[in-house]
């Protein structure tokens, strides 16, 4: 008999603690959220559409790899309930060649004048130069992490925009000839803009003549394991207040593991043209290891760049990471 009452004792206590418990995770939510029910970010989704790009196998301008990758990912974006724009370019490459490349948008909440931008690049490198065997140095790479990774995690997002809008105005562009830099043994001067070929286009000739948004966010190789995102440089110098608001995000959401609260390198990358050229504020989530020889993870420009190096786990942070700063905008 006593026992029982010891029993009753204890559940009314637990029960007691964990109406008490309930309302503050409801309380900080509110406040980490301002009330906002933010989608629930699928790293397999993810994980799925970078599967799907590395299947075209390398995604080199040019090519019809690169070709019917386009049209999947502009019909991706359609199915999504995103407006899509494909925009052509021809732009020259630092070797003369003509590169028939496409930045490819997608456009949400059109008639909104607060936007965000989101972009990633979605061509592949056509060279593993940086392979430890130089029998690859001139073989195409898979580009699971350095393209794929940017574009399935903002494919992810994109299917999430289609099923909740969110209440800023979004357009994703995935940028092309982004990798088609010159090899350091490149003899001839002036490639420091070699890099980019996409981005540089649109900055110059935007999709919408008069295009403006609050700011920008590029994704590159966010897909490694335990891949550490330093605050780049030129994100802070051009954006700081974007830079801090997503790694406090990300601190919040318990990922401050992969988003390091202290400065990384400098990196030319597309959000740089975005800075200078088209004077959107832009930052770089890009992972960068700054004890290795090249910056950048051992995949980095070799053919081991492939599926194998790709975790879900890096892909949820990143993803889940940007939706909560997305639909906290207003
Ligand atoms: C340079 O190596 C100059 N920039 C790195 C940008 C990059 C290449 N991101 C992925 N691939
Ligand atoms: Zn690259």
């Amino acid at each position: 008999m006593q026992n029982i009452f010891i029993l009753v004792f204890i559940l009314v206590l637990s029960s007691c603690s964990k109406t008490t418990k309930s309302a503050n995770q409801t309380d900080r939510k509110i406040e980490q959220n301002y009330d906002v029910e933010v989608p629930v970010f699928s790293s397999d989704s993810a994980y799925s559409f970078v599967q799907k790009q590395v299947d075209f196998g390398p995604r080199v301008p040019n090519t019809k790899e690169h070709a019917a990758c386009a049209e999947f990912l502009a019909e991706k974006l359609a199915q999504f309930g995103a407006e899509v724009t494909v925009q052509k370019a021809d732009v020259r490459a630092f070797d003369g060649t003509i590169l028939k490349a496409k930045n490819i948008i997608g456009s949400y909440n059109t008639d909104n004048e607060t936007r965000i931008l989101l972009f990633a690049h979605w061509d592949t490198r056509p060279w593993a130069d940086y392979d430890a065997n130089p029998d690859n140095h001139n073989t195409p790479i898979l580009g699971a992490n350095d393209g794929g990774s940017g574009v399935g995690v903002l494919l992810e997002a994109a299917r999430q925009f289609g099923l909740k809008k969110p209440e800023v105005g979004i357009d994703i562009i995935f940028f092309d000839a982004e990798d088609y830099g010159a090899p350091d043994n490149f003899a001839n001067q002036n490639t420091a803009d070699s890099w980019c070929l996409g981005s540089q286009y649109w900055a110059r000739n935007k999709h919408i003549p008069n295009y403006r948004a609050k700011y920008g966010i590029l994704l590159d190789m966010v897909g490694a394991s335990n891949a550490k995102f330093y605050r780049e440089q030129i994100s802070d110098y051009y954006a700081k207040y974007v830079v801090d608001k997503v790694w406090d995000k990300a601190a919040k959401l318990g990922f401050s593991n992969y988003f390091i609260n202290q400065p990384g390198k400098t990196i030319t990358d597309d959000h740089l043209y975005i800075n200078q050229l088209a004077g959107i504020p832009s930052i770089d989530i890009i992972h960068q290891e700054l004890h290795s020889e090249t910056g950048f993870g051992s995949f980095w420009h070799t053919v081991n760049d492939t599926m194998d190096g790709i975790d879900k786990n890096t892909l949820n942070a990143v993803g889940t990471t940007l939706l909560h700063v997305v639909y906290n905008e207003k």
